[in-house]
């Protein structure tokens, strides 16, 4: 009863979402779970880890770019309204319309025309179309994703945009010039196929000279380095990786190395030209860039699950302050309660199969809908097609860990099956 009650937004005709009314339709896959976190806000709670990480990385960006008048260029933006069209997400940004990343079974749509944000890239052009030319976004994205430790539907990024003209790149250098002197400067036609990930050069887009594009990508570079550096401390080890996104080229991801293995903090790249022009902006060239704040937090606070972003424990958030922001304290963990893992196996209705009907995204939502964060993890264990009558089966593997408390057996059971019967109700599946 209960279940089926908090799993299907798709009964309701509209939705009422930060002072905005949405019509439901076929799209809508928000679920009132996903919906409590909007305005929540952890990135500008006082003496939370991600608002230190915000903090640090905004006093960053004040101290290395600032005017004549030794104020800071950039301007930050971190309560802008998480609920996004579709063409501010994607559109704007050149994301071809048969891109993965538009997906229903990757995205929180709450109907065919907006979304909750998937990256801070969403406010970008609206921001340079405003006439802006230094900022920072920050915010929380939603994106339907699988259950463990790192992985959690919301997390929080942070955006920026560069952009300069002629005379301020090459002040030092008069006479060097943005663009090919042989580009018409005419919008390419929208509607001509785009290059893909493995067509698109590398070295820079044919309206930008080269000149540009490197002394750009070197500013930027130093500029993440340092950022870096400045939270890691000057000996954290680097490295660049070529890489494709569809609204910068060229395009990087910048890893560190971390406890034996390289974890990626953010994609960049020089922003694509037709995107500044269809904000209006003609004579400049831009850098952009996307980090993710629990990544960094995880690291400099030695925070092992993600789900601790969420706690509203005294124990978990008495541990840190902004008092003085240098000084980053590591973690303790409170202590660590028991585990308590179940399996959940079902057939799929005939001629469903996995992804084909059934997106494990979907079993995810509904997990996270009914047990809450209680679930720590969860994994597709097993699949297979039974020879004679052709269903398929599944089983899921379902981690339970309170992180404040220790959970009974019973406690654990009674949460289990209300998993399963809301996936018979809603997937319409046989518990096996
Ligand atoms: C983006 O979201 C691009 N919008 C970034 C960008 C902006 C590139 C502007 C170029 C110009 P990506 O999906 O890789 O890219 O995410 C960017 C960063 O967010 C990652 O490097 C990582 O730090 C963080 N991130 C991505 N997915 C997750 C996740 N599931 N959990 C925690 N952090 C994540
Ligand atoms: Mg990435």
């Amino acid at each position: 009863e209960e279940a089926s009650k908090i799993v299907t937004p798709n009964n309701q005709s509209q939705l009422e979402i930060n002072g905005g009314t949405y019509a439901t339709d076929s799209w809508t896959n928000v679920t009132p779970k996903i919906l409590t976190h909007l305005g929540m806000n952890k990135h500008l709670q006082q003496d939370h880890p991600l608002s230190i990480i915000r903090q640090r990385i905004v006093n960053y960006f004040y101290a290395a770019y600032r005017n004549q008048r030794g104020n800071p260029l950039f301007s930050v933006y971190d309560k802008l309204n998480p609920v996004v069209t579709v063409q501010q997400n994607f559109d704007n940004l050149l994301i071809p319309s048969d891109h993965v990343s538009r997906q229903k079974s990757d995205c929180y749509y709450i109907n065919e025309q907006h979304l909750l944000r998937a990256h801070t890239t969403a406010h970008q052009v609206e921001l340079i179309s405003g006439g802006l030319d230094n900022f920072l976004v920050v915010g929380e994205v939603y994106r339907r994703d699988e259950i463990d430790s790192t992985h959690y539907p919301v997390f929080h990024q942070a955006d920026a945009v560069r952009l300069v003209t002629k005379d301020k790149l090459f002040e030092r250098n008069p006479g060097l010039e943005l663009f090919e002197e042989t580009w018409t400067g005419s919008i390419a036609n929208p509607k001509r196929i785009l290059p893909s990930s493995k067509f698109m050069d590398q070295t820079k887009q044919p309206c930008h000279t080269l000149e540009a594009v490197k002394l750009m990508e070197h500013e930027m570079k130093h500029v993440l380095v340092g950022l870096t550096k400045d939270l890691f401390g000057p000996r954290i080890k680097y490295r660049w990786v070529d890489t494709y996104f569809p609204f910068t080229q060229p395009s990087w991801e910048l890893e560190i190395y971390f406890k034996d293995n390289w974890l990626e903090v953010l994609g960049c790249g020089i922003m694509r030209h037709e995107i500044l022009q269809h904000a209006g902006v003609h004579q400049s060239i831009g850098y952009a860039f996307g980090l993710g704040l629990e990544r960094l937090a995880m690291i400099l606070f030695d925070i092992p699950d993600i789900r601790l972003f969420w706690s509203n424990d005294s124990g978990f958030l008495s541990q840190f302050s902004e008092q003085d922001l240098q000084k980053l304290t590591k973690y303790k963990p409170i202590s660590h309660y028991p585990q308590c893992t179940n399996d959940l196996s079902f057939w799929l209705p005939p001629d469903v199969e996995v992804n084909e009907g059934f997106s494990p995204n979907d079993f995810y939502d509904l997990v996270r809908s009914v047990a809450g964060d209680v679930v720590e993890q969860i994994s597709l264990v097993d699949k297979f097609k039974h020879p004679k009558t052709g269903k398929s089966s599944v089983c899921f593997r379902i981690v339970y860990r309170h992180m404040e408390r220790t959970m009974t057996q019973a406690e654990v059971n009674e949460i289990h099956k209300n998993i399963a019967d809301a996936s018979v109700e809603q997937f319409n599946v046989q518990i096996r």
